[in-house]
This record gives structure tokens, sequence and C-alpha cells, in this order.
């Protein structure tokens, strides 16, 4: 049996959904590994790796046409995970270039905006930030300040955004402000007047991730950069419904990776006389690992079959990306504290891993978020 795969996923996978997880798995094996722990320690996002992903064709790998390879929700699924393993800053990376910028432009773009955008993202030559969350609150976006008004043909764009993915070093910013007809979503290119994206320094997890404040100041904005097809809270909703789709198979690619280094170790540490993998304790330690990982794979596999067959539902997502960050942040923990003071060693996978999944449990909606989006489909009856 393969312990990182108990129950066979891989058995139940199209030859052609095999092949794009082994083309992904070997660049994070010959690319990534290689040089993210110190980009994690250096607090550097490898911009370099972007071409790698892009002749791949994975960033918007899920879109049809526009140079875009059209794979099912499946591949995007093992495309996540298989980034993950490596670190959740490279997931980070697609996730917002493919699911939340591309997909976007796709779903509710014209088509001058398509064909202006998304062949160029495709190839990684524009890179994307998606400006939904505010200083004041992000679990709660309907009550977003960011207002944009109309000037003649023109919209006026103030405000301000926090904990903004790639904001640093994207050309385009997907940025959803408040109007008078509700919330709209805007095409905002680096350089416009007034408009300014400062990286955040000083965090503890996703180092090896650009996160960015953003910030309007009369920004002008032409018409012919408004996305024309959406107005109200949807729009970035339903964008956030395919990033949570990702995250919610990403995760099982960290807390793998933690439970390879941890089963390997512990097998060779030998404490009182034996291993430390001959423990009872650690052995249920370890199958509690598996049982974790396992039950999130299945739950992504059909996650990703019913998105395939068009019957995915929010609700479906938010409990798969809650349940499935949850188990991987308790995977890296544990996996960390089952590696003694070497758990806290950057020569160690899981205390990277841990530290990035704090920061994918809270974005793309908390815990709290999912599970009252869940006890509202349970009730009929809405607590936020
Ligand atoms: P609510 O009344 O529920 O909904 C308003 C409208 O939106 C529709 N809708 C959805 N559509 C698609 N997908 C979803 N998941 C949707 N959820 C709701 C809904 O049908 C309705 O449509 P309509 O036509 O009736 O107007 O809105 P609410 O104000 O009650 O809010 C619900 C709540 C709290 C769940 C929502 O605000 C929420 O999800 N909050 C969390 C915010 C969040 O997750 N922010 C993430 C920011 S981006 C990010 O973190 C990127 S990290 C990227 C990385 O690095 O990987
Ligand atoms: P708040 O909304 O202030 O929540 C604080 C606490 O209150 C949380 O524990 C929450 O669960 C709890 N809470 C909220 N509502 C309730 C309630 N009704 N009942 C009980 N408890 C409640 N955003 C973007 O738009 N684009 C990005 O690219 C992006 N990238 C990010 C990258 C990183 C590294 C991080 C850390 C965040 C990123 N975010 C991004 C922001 C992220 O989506 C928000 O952090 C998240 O939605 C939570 O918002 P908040 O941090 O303002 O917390």
């Amino acid at each position: 049996m393969n312990p990182l795969d108990l129950f066979d996923v891989a058995g139940a996978l199209s030859e052609e959904e095999r092949m794009v997880q082994d083309s992904v798995a070997r660049l994070v094996d010959e690319k990534v590994l290689p040089i993210i722990q110190k980009c994690f320690e250096e607090h550097h996002f490898p911009k370099e790796l972007v071409p790698e992903l892009a002749s791949l064709g994975l960033l918007g790998s899920s879109l049809k046409g526009y140079e875009c390879p059209g794979l099912n929700a499946i591949s995007y699924g093992l495309i996540c995970q298989e980034l993950e393993r490596g670190d959740s800053g490279i997931r980070s990376f697609v996730s917002v270039q493919s699911s939340l910028c591309m997909y976007p432009i796709y779903a509710f773009g014209s088509e001058a905006q398509k064909q202006k955008y998304l062949p160029r993202m495709a190839r990684g030559e524009v890179i994307g930030c998606f400006g939904l969350t505010e200083p004041h609150g992000g679990s709660d976006p309907a009550n977003m300040k960011t207002h944009a008004k109309r000037r003649g043909t023109d919209w006026v764009i103030n405000g301000a955004k926090m904990w903004i993915t790639n904001g640093a070093i994207a050309d385009l910013a997907i940025v959803w402000a408040q109007t008078p007809e509700g919330i709209r979503g805007f095409l905002i290119e680096k350089g416009t007047p007034g408009f300014a994206a400062p990286e955040i320094e000083r965090k503890f997890s996703l180092r090896a991730s650009v996160t960015s404040a953003l910030f309007f100041d009369n920004v002008v904005v032409p018409q012919e950069n408004v996305l024309p097809d959406v107005v109200g809270l949807k729009g970035p909703l339903s964008c956030l419904t395919q990033a949570r789709y990702g995250i919610a198979w990403g995760v099982i690619g960290a807390a793998q990776a933690c439970l390879a280094q941890v089963l390997e170790y512990s097998k060779t540490r030998s404490l009182f006389g034996r291993p430390l993998a001959q423990n009872q304790a650690t052995q249920i330690r370890l199958a509690e690992m598996a049982r974790g990982i396992t039950t999130a794979q299945l739950l992504a596999l059909q996650l990703g079959r019913l998105k395939d067959q068009g019957t995915l539902q929010p609700t479906h997502v938010s409990l798969a990306k809650w349940n499935n960050c949850r188990m991987a942040l308790e995977v890296a923990r544990d996996c960390r504290d089952l590696l003694g003071a070497a758990g806290i060693s950057a020569e160690f996978v899981p205390i990277r891993h841990m530290l990035n999944l704090e920061s994918v449990i809270t974005y793309e909606g908390t815990q709290t978020i999912h599970q009252l989006t869940i006890g509202r489909a349970l009730t009929g009856l809405n607590a936020f």
C-alpha cells in the first residue's frame, strides 16, 4: 500500500489526469523542492518559476481557448495538490492567477478583455492579483469601503485593500469596489496614477509568496476596464468558489509532504532501544494522520467529480475547504512535534508547511465562515 494514497485515488484517475499529476510532480521535485526552503527563509517568491509553470499549462489550466488547455476539475485539483506538496506559496500563485484573476475575466469579461489579457496571463507574461479583502475586515466583503464613482465615461476609485497575494509583482489587479449599482470588478494595470501596491513585510507564514496592500487614490479607470457581465457580491464569491476548490486539494499535498518525512524519520530515530515508529503511541498518531489524509483525498475526489459534472454547490466547497485545511494543519503540527527539536529546523518541511497552513486556513474564508455557511445550508437560517 502507498502510505500517502491508502485508498488508491491514483487508480481512480484517468490516464490524462495521471499524466498531469506526474508532470507537475516532476516540476516540484526538480525545480521547487531544491530552492523552496531558502526562498521561505529569505522571504522571497521564486518568480523565475513562472515561465516553467506557464509552459506546463498550469496558469488558467481549466479555461478553454485563449491559449489555455481546458483541463478538467480533477486535473486542476491534482495540480494544486502537487504544487502545495512543494509549498503553499507556489500553489497560491497559481490559484490567484488562475481562479481569482483569469477566471473572472473569462466568466465576466468582454471579448476584448479576454483577448487582451488571457493569452498573456496563460503565458505568465501578465501576473494578476485579486483585491477583495479590506483592512477593516475580510470576512464580510459586502461591507467594503472601496468605491468607484462615474466621471463621464470613466470611473474614479478610492479605497484600500489588504493582504493581497501577488500585489507588488502584479501587472494587473482585479479590484472589487462598491458602485451605486452594487459591487463591480475593475481591471487596474500596474502604473496607473494613484494606484500603489506595497509589499507586506515581516510575515511568519507564506514567506515564499508576495502579499501586499493596495491603495487607490483617485484612480481613473476607463469603462472598457470594467467587467461588464457581473454586478454584486456573487462576482467575487464565485471566483472564491473556484480558488477554494483548488485549496481543498492543495492542502492534501502539504500534509502528504509532512507525513512522508515523518514516516522516514520515525523509522530511523531510535529511542528507548527501538525505532520511534515502533511505539503504539507513535503508530496511533501516524494512523490518525493517514485517516485525515485519506478522507480528505476522497472528499476532494468526489468534489472534483461534482464539479466536472456541473452539480457542485458552494456549500460542498466550504465543507471541503474547511475539513481539508484543518486536517492538513493538524497533520503538520503533529509532524512537527514528532520530529522533536529537529521539527523547528529548516532541514525539515513540517514547520514550513505548518506556518503556511495558518494562512491557508484563514484566507479564502476562515473556518468560522465555512462552518456558518454549512450551518446556513443545514438550517436555512442566516447566522452571519
Ligand atoms: P450572500 O448573501 O450569501 O451572497 C451574496 C450573493 O453571492 C452568491 N454567493 C455565491 N456565489 C458563488 N460562490 C459562492 N461561494 C457564493 N456565496 C454566495 C449568493 O447566491 C448571492 O447571490 P445573489 O444573486 O442572490 O446576489 O452574501 P453574504 O454577505 O451573506 O456573505 C456570505 C459570506 C460570509 C459567506 C461571504 O461574504 C464570504 O464568503 N466571506 C468570506 C470572504 C472571503 O473568503 N474572502 C477571501 C478573499 S480572497 C483570498 O483570500 C485569496 S487568498 C488566495 C491565495 O493566496 O491562494
Ligand atoms: P476578520 O474578518 O477580521 O476575522 C477575524 C476573526 O473573526 C476570524 O477568526 C473570523 O473567523 C472571525 N469571525 C468573522 N465573522 C464571524 C462571525 N460572524 N462569528 C464569529 N466569528 C467570526 N484577500 C484577498 O482579497 N486577496 C488575496 O489575494 C488575499 N491573499 C491573502 C494572503 C494571505 C497570506 C492572507 C493571510 C490573507 C489573504 N487574503 C486575501 C485575505 C483573507 O481572505 C482574509 O484574511 C480572510 O478573509 C479573513 O479576513 P480578516 O483577516 O480581515 O479577518
